[in-house]
């Protein structure tokens, strides 16, 4: 059953994807259509006055309810989640807020007929025992960390949700996401971030993972292309639902430290591996995106070079204005 309910609203909407959703989201259904929701108010006063806001807890399914009925919301973007590192020193919230608020998006969904709902998982849903490189679609899933753990029960539940109760949920396996908005929380891939901020500002950087450590990542411009292409597709064309592979490109610290050396030279990073290169080896290095390929088109604008280049045009600018915020 479906709707036919234009609003949308959108959860973990402070988050590094969640406020750069919100913009696009506003900019393509307008501003009023487009509820906003966290935990803590939007920090951005742009971002604040220009759309509807409501705090919300995910773990409080009562409250989830009680937002979409008063906007009468008909899509859901559910982005509010823990990463694997902060799940790694708390696996019992990681567990609440990733597997209670994706149980009570999935049945605030079901009873209210909304129309689509958006899920994403993570390259976290593979472990050890997955094959590393060129990841295939249909794969091992037994990984080591809470957050992991989280992402393959929702993607299972997700996928129970559309065959057992026709709820229409959308949503891919994300690698690590590189952004300039609003920094990352609690990630292992966090360091593909922190590493621009630190480059521009003091011309070094202390990585917590070692030189050598390739994972999947993909540049946020690539990762809003997805959700919204994702979101457009013909049900019909689906095989998969919740849980598509994505790719853009795969890099170490030191290759990507490399490449940031091409436009600062005198940038210098040393290494210092901590807890969350344990939770990097788990993961893969490069994944096979065929099927999203196959059932909606996905293919990423961005490789190193250009993510590096835009990256550091973006944040040398506002540190040349003083407003790098970091
Ligand atoms: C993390 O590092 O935990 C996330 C992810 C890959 O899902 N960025």
């Amino acid at each position: 059953m479906t709707n036919t309910k234009t609003r949308i609203m959108l959860t973990g909407a402070s988050g590094q994807i969640g406020t750069e959703l919100l913009k696009i989201l506003r900019r393509a259904h307008g501003d009023s259509l487009v509820v906003a929701t966290d935990i803590q108010p939007l920090s951005d006063p742009a971002l604040r006055e220009s759309g509807p806001f409501e705090l919300c807890d995910v773990t409080r399914r009562d409250r989830i309810m009680e937002v979409a009925r008063k906007y009468d919301v008909g899509t859901i973007y559910h982005m509010a989640a823990i990463l694997s590192a902060t799940g790694e020193k708390n696996p019992q919230l990681a567990w609440n807020i990733n597997i209670n608020g994706t149980y009570n998006v999935l049945e605030t969904a079901r009873e209210l007929a909304l129309s689509r709902i958006f899920i994403p998982s993570s390259i976290a849903a593979f472990g050890p025992e997955t094959p590393r490189e060129n990841t295939p679609q249909e794969t091992i899933l037994r990984p080591k960390t809470m957050y992991g753990v989280t992402k393959v029960a929702g993607e299972l539940l997700a996928d129970y949700y559309v065959r057992r109760f026709n709820v229409d949920v959308r949503g891919c396996r994300f690698p690590g996401i590189i952004s300039h908005e609003t920094l990352p929380g609690g990630g292992t891939t966090d360091y593909a971030v922190a590493i621009f901020y630190e480059a521009v500002k003091n011309r070094r950087y202390t990585c917590f993972l070692r030189e050598d450590s390739r994972l999947p990542m993909m540049y946020m411009p690539d990762c809003l292309k997805s959700v919204t292409e994702l979101m457009a597709a013909d049900f019909g064309r689906l095989r998969h639902h919740t849980d598509f592979n994505l790719a853009a490109m795969s890099f170490t610290p030191a290759e990507l430290a490399a490449e940031i050396k091409v436009h600062i030279p005198d940038f210098a990073v040393d290494y210092k591996p901590d807890f969350r290169q344990a939770i990097a080896d788990s993961w893969p290095t490069s994944i096979d995106d065929s099927a999203a390929r196959k059932e909606w088109g996905w293919n990423p604008a961005y490789d190193l070079k250009g993510m590096v280049k835009d990256m550091l045009d973006v944040l040398s600018r506002r540190h040349a204005e003083g407003r790098l915020n970091y």
